[in-house]
């Protein structure tokens, strides 16, 4: 005899809600599994017994509204309200552009009491969505009820921010369930035990302040040690890169802006041991070949820096998918880094993502320039910001002039740095490392023609490392 709930999980899983492949999540995670739970819709009878799980699985016994979080959490709410004779409220993905500009809909009296109703949590970053908007309002949001809980942080990421999630099943206790009906094999069921085991590092971020996996604090970039910043980010290459940082005592990345192969490895070898990156802008080399790229890898690797194409892209997913892998340079192949605008919208990130093929790869958006003039405004670094947390597996921070985001988990990249120029006769503007660290925000500095058109290279690219990491930890070290 099975129980409810197994004969509900196999039931889903016969429809096709529980899906193993390869799939990307909202987040920009790949992940062995995908539970769809939009597709009960179609199954009237299976949808009841959900919503009757998840209300049997609720905190406390009495609500005074429920409220489902878009998309799925509002249809099985819409069956918990009915069957349960409870008021339901609605929160828009977002407002209309008319009418009552309204966010949520429904009627509702300061301090009422609202259970939250979501399918899947995986950072827990739908159901904090709609909880801040509810707080907002002055409801009184403390429970959230979700039928599959991914385990991979979401529900203490949930708990630091006061609200106490629920869950009809893990993750865990789901693939156990499927096992045992021959629904999956033990292969498969280990490998996503171990992708979720080894994926649980999510975070969510608030309209004002950003959730950490650490304690309960709420923490501010600029402050934060790059060691502590390596628990905050699900992205794996920012996390190399703050362990890099780390062990090199730098946030030093050279632009390698040089002509020919033969300069570019030399200077490889020789700033390698200071750097954490070195950019490239690889379409100004006259010889390249693919024994360019493959040398510059085995010196990456042995001086232990990340390369960082500047490309720029800057076209719809689909064509920036053929620039990324196909062309003269292929740069997916040997490129950790690449830089992109955010001008196309998120689908760039998409199109980015489809050419990886499970390496680790990440971006870097460009909200700001460094040039007199440049057209990155306000609004655009906004919307950026909002890309970036969108695709907060891909994006590993921004290239800018001021300190864009608080975000622990996305590093700031500074370019138009230089100790003796102001600037130069095409538009590029200099500042210190200093002031790039301190005064800007930069996590990074970038620096060009200051090293690489120094009477001694290696020397200039000591003074930069050390001064650049001197700030940081001047500035990491100093008190509010
Ligand atoms: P410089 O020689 O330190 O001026 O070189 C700066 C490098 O950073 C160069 O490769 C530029 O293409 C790159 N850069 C920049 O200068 N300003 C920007 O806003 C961006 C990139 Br984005």
């Amino acid at each position: 005899m099975l129980t409810k709930l197994e004969q509900c999980i196999v039931d889903l899983y016969n429809i096709g809600v529980v899906k193993f492949g390869d799939f990307t999540l909202k987040s920009g995670m790949q992940s062995p599994i995908y539970f769809d739970l939009r597709i009960i819709i179609s199954y009237p009878k299976l949808m009841e017994t959900v919503a009757e799980l998840m209300w049997e699985a609720r905190p406390c016994k009495e609500y005074e509204l429920v409220c489902g979080v878009a998309y799925t959490g509002l249809p099985i709410a819409t069956v918990i309200s009915t069957k349960q004779d409870i008021p339901m409220l609605i929160r828009r993905k977002e407002t209309k552009g008319y009418g009552t500009k309204k966010l949520v809909e429904g009627n509702f009296t300061d301090g009422q009491t609202c259970l939250m109703i979501e399918d899947v949590i995986v950072s827990g970053s739908s159901v904090y969505e709609t909880a801040e908007t509810l707080r907002e309002l002055e409801l009184d949001i403390k429970d959230a009820v979700v039928f599959l809980d991914r385990e991979q942080g979401g529900a203490g990421n949930l708990r630091s921010m006061d609200i106490n999630v629920v869950s009809v099943t893990s993750m865990t206790e789901m693939l156990s369930i499927l096992l045992k009906h021959g629904c999956v094999t033990q292969e498969i069921s280990d490998s996503v035990l171990e992708f979720v085991k080894s994926n649980t590092a999510t975070s969510i971020v608030s309209k004002n302040k950003t959730a950490c996996n650490i304690g309960t604090d709420v923490m501010d970039r600029k402050k934060c040690s790059l060691e502590s910043r390596m628990s905050t980010t699900s992205q794996p290459l920012t996390k190399r890169l703050f362990e890099i940082m780390v062990a090199k005592k730098s946030n030093l990345c050279v632009a390698a802006d040089v002509t020919t192969s033969e300069e570019l490895l030399t200077l490889a070898e020789k700033l390698g041991p200071h750097i954490c990156l070195l950019k490239t802008h690889i379409d100004i080399l006259t010889d390249f070949s693919k024994d360019t790229v493959e040398n510059l890898k085995n010196l990456a690797a042995k001086h232990n820096f990340l390369i960082f194409e500047d490309r720029k892209f800057g076209d719809i997913g689909n064509t920036v998918a053929n620039q990324y892998i196909g062309g003269t340079y292929n740069i997916v192949d040997w490129a950790d880094l690449v830089t992109l605008h955010g001008l196309p919208g998120d689908g760039i990130i998409k199109g980015l993502m489809s050419c990886t093929s499970g390496r680790p790869r990440g971006c870097v958006l460009v909200s700001q320039m460094s040039s007199t003039g440049a057209l990155t405004t306000q609004e655009y670094v906004s919307g950026c910001k909002k890309i970036a947390e969108q695709n907060q597996y891909f994006v590993v921070g921004f290239v800018s002039q001021s300190s864009v985001t608080d975000d622990p988990r996305f590093v700031v990249f500074t370019p138009g740095v230089q100790y003796n120029k102001k600037g130069d006769d095409l538009g590029q503007q200099y500042n210190t490392p200093r002031v790039a660290i301190m005064e800007k925000g930069a996590d990074i500095i970038i620096v060009g023609r200051g090293i690489t058109q120094a009477e001694d290279p290696v020397a200039a690219a000591v003074r930069y490392k050390e001064d650049g990491f001197k700030a940081y930890l001047e500035r990491v070290s100093e008190q509010n």
